[in-house]
């Protein structure tokens, strides 16, 4: 239906990688819904170009130039600037009814049917399942809404500081009133819930439709050596980084596939950060046939098995390594069996 649509938002290039791979999901798996990106003033023209190669519509949201109730807000609460862009979705009236997703989403199947469920519909959040989640919601385009939601922001501000605060206490019967809005959690299946329900993750983890790449680490932070199809590490800490490996290399081959080749197309020669290291194939191996470590992999560590039980236990989790959902699946077959 052409009055009903996907919104995403991107508020720099990174985030802008994450909402083409989105889009590009959407389309894998035939959407007949229209596809619509917001973006801040800080992504640039060769990253908006490639947006319009897969997005129906591409809007440039400025707050900071709206001169409306918009801006005023933003006037009085500066710090929270991408809520302010994000609520700006409510405008879109020319569409009846909505469905938005956070740029670090992946759709792993067709999911039109969410469009048959009202304003406002969500999934718990798995921190506090009172509270919906709001990388992936339902909502009605309406002006007047648009209005109340920028008064409610100007006068109680957000309980977290971005827009989940805001909306969950503006839609704050949402944990009572009516279950039919309370979307079933694998429509937004973040990695933390993985791992902190594993068996739940093995009972039902297929049947997920949408991943939500939670927390500080987004796939875009990670690079890909596109030759071997393996996702290589991150510069962060390994207990800031949440992300199950199946999902994450889901996210790059798609990537790979058909949102990088559009980015260099538009980029011209203009250089630009692709995500992928380049090392040539046969310089990796050395004689003994013992491999060179990528540029930005941490180094291997092997620790004790008492000192990883106390490094899971301070929250500082190897899951790209020893503490991977397949190692952890090995291990509880082990107990199971
Ligand atoms: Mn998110």
């Amino acid at each position: 239906m052409s009055d009903q649509a996907f919104v995403t938002l991107a508020t720099n290039d990174a985030y802008a990688k994450g909402a083409m791979v989105l889009g590009r999901s959407l389309l894998k798996h035939n959407t007949t819904k229209k596809l619509v990106a917001l973006v801040g003033p800080h992504v640039a023209e060769p990253c908006r170009d490639a947006l319009r190669s897969i997005f129906h519509e591409v809007l440039v949201v400025d707050v900071m130039d709206s001169g409306d109730a918009a801006h005023l807000s933003l006037m009085k609460r500066p710090d929270l600037g991408v809520t302010f862009t994000k609520l700006h979705c409510w405008t879109l009236t020319q569409y009846s009814k909505c469905v938005f997703m956070d740029a670090d989403t992946l759709v792993l199947s067709n999911i039109d049917e969410l469009f048959e469920r009202e304003e406002l519909s969500a999934a718990p959040d798995p921190g506090w399942p009172d509270c919906f989640n709001s990388g992936v919601f339902v909502f009605r385009p309406s002006d007047e809404t648009h209005e109340k939601l920028l008064t409610f922001c100007r006068e109680h501000g957000s309980f977290d500081g971005g827009d989940q605060g805001v909306l969950n206490s503006f839609f704050n019967t949402w944990a009572t009133a009516d279950i039919s809005k309370h979307l079933p959690f694998i429509y937004n299946l973040s990695s933390i819930a993985i791992y902190s329900y594993l068996p739940a993750f093995k009972q039902y983890g297929h049947d997920a439709k949408v991943v939500h790449f939670l927390g500080k680490v987004k796939p875009w932070n990670y690079s890909y050596d596109a030759q071997r199809g393996e996702v290589k590490g991150h510069s962060l800490s390994p207990d800031q980084c949440h992300l199950h490996p199946d999902y994450l290399l889901m996210w790059w081959q798609l990537y790979a596939k058909s949102v990088q080749p559009l980015l260099q197309q538009t980029h011209g020669d203009a250089p630009f950060d692709s995500g992928f290291v380049d090392a040539p194939v046969d310089a990796a191996l050395h004689e003994d046939g013992s491999e060179d470590q990528a540029p930005f992999a941490p180094p291997p560590q092997k620790v004790s098995s008492e000192e990883r039980k106390q490094r899971w236990e301070a929250g500082q989790i190897d899951y790209m390594g020893d503490d991977s959902f397949d190692n952890i699946a090995r291990k509880l077959d082990s107990f199971l069996k």
